[in-house]
C-alpha cells in the first residue's frame, strides 16, 4: 500500500482553493503545523482560558509564509512566469526564494538594508535569489517592486498578490479541523495584515461552507513603533526589535479594518519590552521558540488579560506563532545570559552545578 502522508496545503485543501486539476503543485509540504495546547502561559491569561499555539516555525522555510507562497508560485508558474518578486522584512523573501527555486524560475528579493534577521538573509541567499539590500525600509521596497512587476515581466508575490491569501487561509481551516470549531479569540501579530486577512477569510468560508457554526473573535497586535492600524495613521519611521512587522504603512489594511470590525475583534499594541518578555516565556516556559514578531501575539493576550479582557470567561484562545526562534539568532543570544566558561575539567564543572 502507498503511504498516505500530508501532501501540501494545496492537495490537501483544493476543494476550497482557486486551482484545478492541471495547476502545477509547487510544494514543499508545508502546512498542518501543530495547534500545541499551552503548559504554562496560559496561566497569566485567566482560570477560563484554554491556550493553543498554531506552531508556524515548523514549516519548511520556518515561517507561515510558506502557505500562501505555495498557491501564489504554482499559480505563477501555471501562468508562465520566469521569475518572481517581492519586499519583505525577511520571511516572504525566504519563502520566495524557496518555492521558486522548487520551480526552477528565478526570484529577486528587495530588503530593506541591516534590517533583516540573519537566519532570513541566509536563506534567501541559500535558496539562490537575486537579493538586493534597498537603502530604505520594507515600505520603500513594497513601491519599488509594486512599479517594478507592473512594468517587467516578473510575478509579484508579495501578500497583494490574491494568492497570497488564499493560500494563507488554510491555516484556519487546520486550527477547526483540529479543535472541531473555530475558538472564541484567535491572535496574531500584525505587519503588513496579510495573515489577520487570510484567517479571518478562512474562518469565514469554513462557516459559509458549513463546517463550522460560529467565527472568531480576531486578535490583532502591532509593535508599539509600528502601529498604524492602531492609531489611524502611517507610520513613516516604524521601529521595533521585532524586523518582521517593522512596517508602517501595511498593504492589506483595510482588508484587516474589516476583518477586525466584522469579528468585533480588537487591535492593540505590544511594547518591544513586552514583547521580549513573551519571547522569552514561551521559550523557557514552553519549549517553543519563536521568533520575537511572532510572541507579539502572546504578548498581546497577556496585555488583554491584565486590563481584565479575559476576567471571568470560559474560552479557548489561539494565538499563532508565525515564525521559527532559529530565523533571528542575534536577538536570541542578546536577549539571555550568556554561555558559562569552565575549564576542561570534572570537578569544576559538578562544582558550578552545585552538585558536589
Ligand atoms: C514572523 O516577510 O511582511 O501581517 O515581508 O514575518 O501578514 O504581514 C512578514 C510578516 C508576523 C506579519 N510574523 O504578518 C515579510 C513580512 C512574522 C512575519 C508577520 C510577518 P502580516
Amino acid at each position: 500500500m502507498a503511504p498516505r502522508s500530508w501532501p501540501g496545503v494545496i492537495e490537501h485543501y483544493k476543494r476550497l482553493l482557486p486551482v484545478g486539476d492541471d495547476t502545477p503543485r509547487i510544494t514543499l509540504l508545508e502546512g498542518n503545523t501543530p495547534l500545541i495546547p499551552s503548559e504554562h502561559c496560559h496561566r497569566r491569561l485567566g482560570e477560563g482560558v484554554r491556550l493553543f499555539f498554531k506552531y508556524e516555525g515548523v514549516n519548511p522555510t520556518c515561517s507561515f509564509k510558506d502557505r500562501g507562497m505555495t498557491m501564489a508560485v504554482s499559480k505563477a508558474v501555471e501562468e508562465g512566469a520566469q521569475c518572481t518578486i517581492c519586499a519583505s522584512t525577511g520571511n516572504t523573501s525566504a519563502a520566495a526564494a524557496a518555492y521558486s527555486a522548487r520551480a526552477g524560475i528565478r526570484s529577486v528579493v528587495l530588503i530593506p538594508d541591516g534590517y533583516v534577521a540573519l537566519g532570513k538573509l541566509a536563506q534567501a541567499l541559500a535558496y539562490g535569489a537575486r537579493t538586493i539590500a534597498v537603502d530604505g525600509d520594507f515600505d520603500d521596497c513594497l513601491t519599488l517592486v509594486r512599479e517594478i512587476s507592473d512594468d517587467y515581466p516578473v510575478a509579484l508575490v508579495n501578500s497583494l498578490n490574491p494568492y497570497r491569501i488564499q493560500g494563507q487561509k488554510t491555516a484556519a481551516f487546520e486550527v477547526c479541523d483540529v479543535l472541531g470549531g473555530p475558538p472564541e479569540f484567535h491572535a496574531l501579530p500584525v505587519g503588513n495584515a496579510g495573515n489577520i486577512t487570510s484567517y479571518w477569510l478562512g474562518y469565514c468560508e469554513y462557516k459559509e461552507q458549513g463546517v463550522t457554526d460560529r467565527l472568531p473573535h480576531m486578535l490583532g497586535f502591532q509593535a508599539a513603533g509600528a502601529a498604524p492600524i492602531v492609531t489611524g495613521e502611517r507610520v513613516d519611521k516604524p521601529e521595533t526589535i521585532a524586523t518582521a512587522i517593522r512596517i508602517g504603512n501595511p498593504a492589506r489594511w483595510q482588508e484587516a479594518s474589516a476583518a477586525l470590525a466584522e469579528s468585533d475583534g480588537r487591535i492593540e499594541a505590544v511594547t518591544d519590552d513586552e514583547i521580549v518578555q513573551a519571547y522569552r516565556e514561551l521559550s523557557g516556559e514552553e519549549g517553543i521558540f519563536c521568533e520575537p514578531a511572532s510572541a507579539a501575539s502572546y504578548a498581546g493576550l497577556k496585555k488583554l488579560a491584565a486590563e481584565g479582557f479575559f476576567a471571568g470567561r470560559r474560552c479557548t484562545v489561539v494565538a499563532t506563532l508565525t515564525g521559527h526562534g532559529l530565523k533571528d539568532p542575534d536577538r536570541a543570544v542578546a536577549t539571555a545570559p550568556e554561555p558559562e566558561k569552565a575549564p576542561n575539567d570534572i570537578d569544576a564543572v559538578v562544582g558550578m552545578l552545585g552538585l558536589g
